[in-house]
């Protein structure tokens, strides 16, 4: 087989070029590639200097993923970065793409890099559960210092050219369409000079002038680290480097990172990063499926569903139609979207003029009839299946043909929506999440009768608007709010049976959720849809709104709140479900958060396997796309699917069967059939 490594002499210089599509991961052939190519460029005396550089879309993007979990094969990539690094002779990093995890630390063991203006670099590896494991952690502070590094190793996001030039990441920003001759001159210009090695310098010099650094940043992440392994090992890497010398610092990173490599977070991201990218893709779906064009879409429909719908198309600069009943909800709604981009712009997440261009894009109208040139029109009005076909027939009569009629019903079935039409085949559900211009998932509802070419159009609109897309079938409550449900029934069960509402909010806290369902039903509002008799008690919530209690809003709901919104446990709560329950005829007892954490959890992988077997999701990675970009599923445990296989089906199967909760046949099935899904 080719070595996916060859090299080009251009005089005195040797270019190293790596031709491994996709992505250039370093695999074992590019690893042995690399260091071969090297070895012999150094052992060359005609040969002056080196010049790495990539073919296809990227320097290269980091280890290759596909070969974690199994057993090594050398060479490892920290040997070959030392043994290049060790040479006399200059040796350059050519970057252009993303220069990512093993790739970004290819570039920091070279003593030069160069890059294109479009060019990123980045140490992503904490979204894998892990650290860098190839010196990048040790590397990286003895050029930028701790601060610098900080973020990069922990956030894991990559930055511009620009900034990693700013802070000495990078030694020269070259022509965009002439990195290689560029390189090439670079590296000569350093012929017979010193080289500089990043392992030779000193590490965090900011951080012992500043010894507080690391706490603070540690602190300013909390939220966004809680529960994840890696972060925390990350910092702990990065300090290192300005504590041991370079060899004792490397030994600190390499037993970090071999213990987050086996453990089950890592396992879980990296099943997540598959996962992600899995979902986009449509089995009997062909890749190359003619895409229909999205020039103009439409929206029906501008409350807070249908405003946050429009901002997805107007922030990726598709022009927007929105469409009301009447002025004042038109004006509110595009009122409300303005005000939502301005807080953007004032978080620094936006400029004024993105602001601008985005509000530029869209059009509000009383009428139909200015929707009969869009490609596409989303429908986000009242969820009652009568309204919708009223809304979609007058869609069908109005909007040109070959234009796609989307709903985000939450629930509703989209085959008799679909009824309402003469063109079924362009009829689908595109299930935003609220706020739907900030949630990531995107549920693509498949129709009995939807056609190839709009599900690969909506695949792909998805990932041009920035969400994660996973298909379901027609069924209530598609994937996610269908198991959703099945943890409600539970969390309301345990509490009439005498659990505390507080105790299955902190399970699912401490699971990795954002919040439990009683803060979350505080946080929307306790009252909403309530009919307003306080004689009329037939739930807990209709019992909580009759003594008051409507949730933050007021400033009392299954929580009292304070001024600055601290939330309390409430006795008086404690006694209303209680009193409720005696009436329902419930036996109150005592309720371990075990026991909660089983019942709130086991019946939603039961849900999920019913789910699969009625094939309402395409695999079960799906569902776990699903219910971490949609609903919070802390990420480090792989999504429900995956985590249940991780804990072990069969513990799941005799979790339901103890607490008496159904089990389905295909669950119990993949139990027995070696606990994968
Ligand atoms: N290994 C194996 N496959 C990879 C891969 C990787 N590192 N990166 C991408 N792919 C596959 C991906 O599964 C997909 O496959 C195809 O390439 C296109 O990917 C030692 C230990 C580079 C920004 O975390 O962020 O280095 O679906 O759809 O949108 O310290 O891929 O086509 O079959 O995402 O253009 C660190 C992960 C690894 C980078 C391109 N590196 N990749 O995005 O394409 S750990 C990463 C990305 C490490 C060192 C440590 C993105 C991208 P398929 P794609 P894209």
């Amino acid at each position: 087989m080719t070595s996916p490594i060859r090299t080009e002499r251009h005089d005195d210089v040797l270019v190293v070029i790596s031709d491994n599509p996709p992505v250039n991961a370093l695999g074992q052939a590019v690893r042995a590639g690399l260091k071969d190519a090297i070895g012999e460029a150094l052992a060359n005396d005609s040969i002056k200097a080196v010049v790495i550089r990539c073919d296809g879309q990227t320097f290269f993007a980091g280890a290759d993923i596909t070969e974690f979990g199994k057993p090594p094969v050398g060479p490892n990539l920290p040997e070959a970065l030392d043994a290049m690094e060790a040479s006399d002779k200059p040796v350059v990093a050519a970057i252009h793409g993303t220069a990512l995890g093993g790739g970004c630390e290819v570039a920091l063991a070279c003593h030069y890099r160069v890059a294109v203006p479009s060019a990123k670099m980045g140490l992503p590896e904490v979204k894998l559960g892990l650290i860098p494991g190839a010196a990048g952690t040790q590397r990286l502070p003895r050029l930028v210092g701790a601060e610098a590094a900080l973020p990069m190793v922990v956030g894991g996001n990559p930055i511009s050219a620009k900034k990693a030039k700013e802070i000495g990441l990078l030694d020269k920003i070259v022509g965009e369409g002439s990195l290689e001759s560029d390189a090439i001159a670079f590296a000569r210009s350093k012929i017979g000079q010193p080289v500089p090695r990043a392992s030779e310098g000193t590490a965090n010099e900011d951080g012992v002038r500043d010894p507080d650094l690391f706490d603070r940043f540690r602190a300013s992440q909390a939220r966004q680290i809680r529960g994840f392994d890696a972060p925390n090992a990350a910092i702990e890497a990065v300090k290192a480097a300005g504590q041991l010398p370079y060899a004792d610092g490397v030994k600190k990173e390499r037993e970090l990172f071999m213990k987050l490599m086996t453990g089950t977070q890592s396992a879980a991201m990296r099943h997540y990063f598959f996962a992600e990218r899995a979902a986009n893709k449509i089995d009997d779906v062909p890749r190359d499926t003619p895409l229909i064009p999205i020039r103009k879409v439409g929206v029906i429909g501008a409350g807070t569903m249908g405003g946050g719908i429009s901002m997805n198309f107007l922030s990726a600069g598709i022009p927007v139609t929105i469409l009301e009943m009447a002025q004042d909800a038109l004006e509110r709604g595009t009122g409300t979207m303005r005000r939502n981009y301005e807080n953007t712009a004032k978080r620094g997440r936006m400029t004024t003029e993105q602001v601008e261009n985005a509000m530029s894009l869209l059009t509000s109208t009383l009428s139909y009839d200015d929707l009969a040139d869009c490609d596409l029109v989303i429908e986000a009005v009242y969820e009652n299946m009568d309204v919708k076909k009223q809304v979609f027939a007058k869609l069908d009569e109005v909007v040109k043909q070959g234009a796609i009629l989307a709903s985000n019903t939450s629930y509703l079935d989209v085959d008799e929506i679909a009824t309402a039409t003469k063109r079924p085949g362009y009829v689908l559900g595109m299930h935003f999440f609220s706020p739907a211009n900030v949630m990531k998932l995107l549920e693509v509802v498949r129709g009995k009768e939807t056609r190839h070419d709009v599900l690969a159009t909506v695949m792909k609109l998805a990932k041009t608007i920035g969400k994660v897309a996973a298909v379901s079938g027609v069924c209530p409550g598609f994937i996610g709010n269908r198991m959703l449900s099945k943890r409600q029934e539970q969390a309301n069960a345990l509490i009439m049976e005498g659990a505390n509402y507080w105790d299955v909010d902190d399970v699912l806290l401490e699971f990795g959720f954002p919040m439990g369902p009683f803060q979350m039903g505080d946080l929307a509002g306790i009252d909403i849809g309530w009919h307003r008799d306080p004689t009329k008690v037939t739930t807990i919530r209709e019992a909580l709104c009759a003594a008051g209690r409507f949730g933050q809003k007021n400033g009392k709901g299954f929580y009292d709140y304070d001024e600055a919104r601290n939330r309390t446990p409430s006795d008086e709560v404690k006694a209303i479900i209680a009193d409720f329950a005696t009436k329902e005829g419930k036996e109150q007892r005592e309720i371990s958060k075990d026991e909660i954490r089983e019942r709130l959890l086991y019946p939603m992988v039961n849900e999920g396997a019913k789910i699969l077997e009625e094939g309402m999701a395409q695999r079960s990675s799906d569902i776990d796309v699903v219910w971490i970009n949609g609903y919070g599923w802390p990420l480090y445990t792989g999504g429900p699917m995956h985590w249940a296989e991780t804990i072990g089906l069969d513990t799941v199967v005799a979790g339901l069967e103890k607490y008496g909760l159904p089990v389905s046949d295909y669950l119990k099935s993949r139990a027995e059939g070696g606990g994968k899904f």
